[in-house]
């Protein structure tokens, strides 16, 4: 090393009068920092190294520097299913033994996307079969790499782009539509986050997205995003973490770019109270085509980058900080007009941007960071008093795991695919449980019983309210709910359960 000249007295003397810079450069890397914060940093295993296209310095570049990997596009499932039920995991194998080589934490993306699904997914318009599909493909992918892979993207960029209120469907102009949810409806969702737990209980899920960073205001997609986690982990669909991609443009002018970092700190504060975490999956903070790279700019996107590293690094329910590429060389942004959003340039140098982010995290005293894979943010004092469901959840948690066993999502629409517990079992682990009362159907009419009065609030599957009634004592008509399954949930005193129902 640059120092093996130096008497150790002139070292000892440089550290000590702060030259540290120079002194410590060898040790100070992306991955180093992260690593003594139990934080990961991560970014993509590119496509072209996979076909062997990439100089060495790009894997030395993403050895040396992040701790965490994800392929680009092959483990997809147009790279793993190509052909029904005929797999190819070598791709996939490739990174995940590169990872444990590593050490690096292995990402899984990405299991549920309407993009990059083989046409031969496409062609199939049934419920029952694209169920037994996505199944299989779960089943299949989850358990040939289960323990290898440390979180999956079950599900991706699932909502709807026009109409942030929404799931993705029906393919427009505009926009692509979506083979799972226009055929299947919402409860693809929920099974593939059920499927993918039940074959690795231990890895973590993500729900994955785009433009999460523009705010969780009414109409928005985080809102939209937060809504839907609030529900599942109420109904025990076990997801623990939310990735925010953060695909952002570099320029002032950008409307989505600004407050962006602070939306995702908003975003993260809300999903610790559910007690899941928020990672940012995709970053690249491109400058629009056409505008000039120079000095200022790539000032300006390091001030960017940073802004991120910050939030990333002060919520204690943030774990992975992962970057959709290594250099500005080797990414997918020309396709968005975007260009140099990386913090490597083309020959493999480090940007600003990546002076920005050691910046950041030097800022940052070990200490001061929290570690969301070691420790329990639920019980932070700043998140435990702040919410109320939280504390719901975590009584209700077992509860919920073992309803979710026992009787999966799919039960009403999937018979043929799911073997279903008798209802009774449900009912008698929730009056164990919760020792009050259980509910039962019989055409249109909603009974409780063991409790005097209890309200009644009937949701549709995107968790709007459909109906409800404070004060119900035996039984209640839902004869003005339309035909459909709903989530009930019945409350009495502090106890409630939450129940899917099918009206018919
Ligand atoms: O970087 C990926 C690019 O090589 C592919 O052509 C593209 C096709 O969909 O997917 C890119 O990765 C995407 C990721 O899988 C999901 N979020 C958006 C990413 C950038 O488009």
């Amino acid at each position: 090393m640059k120092f093996t000249r130096l008497t150790s007295g002139v070292v000892l003397a440089a550290t000590v009068i702060g030259l540290g810079a120079s002194v410590a450069g060898a040790q100070e890397t992306l991955r180093g920092l992260a690593e003594e914060r139990g934080r990961y940093v991560g970014s993509i295993l590119n496509s072209q190294w996979f076909s062997g296209g990439l100089p060495g310095n790009y894997e030395e570049t993403q050895k040396r520097e992040f701790n965490a990997v994800v392929c680009e596009n092959e483990m997809k499932f147009d790279a793993t299913e190509p052909s029904q039920n005929n797999f190819n995991f070598n791709n996939g194998d490739r990174m995940v033994k590169y990872a444990k080589q590593n050490g690096m934490r292995a990402r899984g993306h990405a299991l549920a996307w309407h993009s990059q699904v083989p046409n031969w997914v496409n062609s199939h318009k049934n419920k029952q079969e694209l169920l037994g599909i996505l199944k299989n493909h779960i089943e299949k992918t989850v358990g040939h790499f289960k323990g290898q892979i440390d979180e999956w993207d079950v599900v991706n960029e699932a909502v709807n782009d026009n109409d942030p209120h929404d799931w993705r469907a029906t393919a427009t102009n505009s926009r692509p539509g979506s083979v799972w949810f226009d055929n299947i409806g919402a409860e693809f969702l929920d099974s593939a986050f059920v499927w993918t737990h039940r074959v690795d209980p231990d890895a973590e899920l993500c729900y994955n997205d785009y433009n999460l960073e523009q705010g969780i205001g009414e109409g928005s997609k985080a809102g939209f995003v937060l809504k839907q986690v609030k529900r599942w982990k109420e109904m025990g669909i076990p997801i623990t973490c939310v990735g925010s991609q953060t695909h952002v443009e570099d320029t002032t002018t950008a409307p989505e770019f600004n407050g962006a970092a602070e939306n995702l700190r908003a975003f993260a504060k809300e999903l610790a109270k559910l007690g899941v975490k928020l990672n940012i999956t995709e970053l690249d903070i491109g400058i629009k085509s056409g505008m000039p790279v120079d000095a200022a700019a790539l000032a300006r996107q390091g001030h960017f980058y940073r802004q991120f590293m910050d939030v990333f690094l002060e919520e204690p329910n943030m774990g992975e900080f992962v970057i959709w590429g290594v250099s500005d060389k080797w990414s997918w942004l020309g396709g968005l007009n975007r260009q140099a959003g990386l913090i490597f340039n083309d020959n493999l140098q480090k940007k600003p941007a990546y002076d920005s982010l050691i910046a950041s995290l030097k800022a940052h005293a070990p200490e001061t960071v929290f570690n969301p894979y070691k420790d329990d943010f639920t019980k932070l004092d700043s998140i435990a008093k702040a919410d109320s469901i939280a504390k719901a959840d975590s009584v209700a948690k077992a509860v919920a795991d073992s309803i979710a066993k026992a009787n999966p999502v799919v039960e009403d629409t999937s018979k043929q695919i799911e073997p279903i517990a008798p209802a009774d079992s449900t009912e008698v682990l929730l009056s164990r449980a919760y020792g009050v009362f259980g509910v039962k159907v019989s055409g249109r009419t909603l009974n409780i019983s063991g409790d005097a009065s209890a309200k009644v609030q009937v949701f549709d599957m995107q968790g709007r309210p459909v109906f409800s009634d404070k004060a119900v004592k035996g039984s209640v008509s839902l004869a003005t709910v339309p035909n459909g399954i709903y989530m009930v949930r019945v409350t009495s005193g502090t106890s409630s359960l939450v129940r899917r129902i099918a009206l018919k």
